[in-house]
């Protein structure tokens, strides 16, 4: 099992997003073990993005991640990592594939609803930034892990 950092952007928030959003994950199988709103201070709006700090769009990101909340997320399951940044889509949403929540919701680079982490390493550092070890709740099985126990599968 993996897990990773999901956050559903400001603009997913103002649009009435955020179940249509958490359903996608949901109906993928994973679990999700956290989840908060919360408005992300410039300090950590520039910790998330240290990567991007002095490209050109940067200013505008950091502005966006910080103009209202976000709903942040702990999200678990079988290569999770790579499956939700699938379903989540290309950066730019007229190149993310049918079906994807960025292809289907937005037209937009910047204001593209979803961030996910994109390597085990990123996954560990976002979660660290935004979670404290209490605030996982992995202590229950959803459907998906109830089915596979009865077939003797991890
Ligand atoms: P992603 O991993 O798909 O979220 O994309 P990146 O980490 O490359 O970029 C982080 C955020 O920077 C994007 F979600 C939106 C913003 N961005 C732009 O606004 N323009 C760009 O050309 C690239 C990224």
């Amino acid at each position: 099992m993996e897990r990773t950092f999901v956050a559903i952007k400001p603009d997913g928030v103002k649009r009435g997003l955020i179940g249509k959003i958490v359903q996608r994950f949901e109906d993928k199988s994973y679990k999700i073990v956290a989840m908060k709103m919360m408005n992300v201070t410039p300090e950590i709006a520039a910790k998330h993005y240290e990567e991007h700090f002095g490209k050109p769009f940067y200013d505008k990101l950091i502005a966006f991640i910080t103009m209202g909340p976000i709903v942040a997320m702990a999200v678990e399951g079988k290569n999770a990592i790579k499956g939700v940044r699938h379903l989540v889509g290309k950066t730019n949403p007229d190149e993310a594939d049918d079906g994807s929540i960025r292809a289907d919701f937005s037209s937009y680079s910047t204001t593209n609803l979803v961030h996910a982490s994109d390597s085990p390493e990123s996954a560990e550092r976002e979660l660290n930034l935004y979670f404290s070890e209490k605030e996982i709740c992995n202590n229950y099985k959803n459907m998906f892990e109830l089915v596979l126990d009865e077939l003797g599968e991890e």
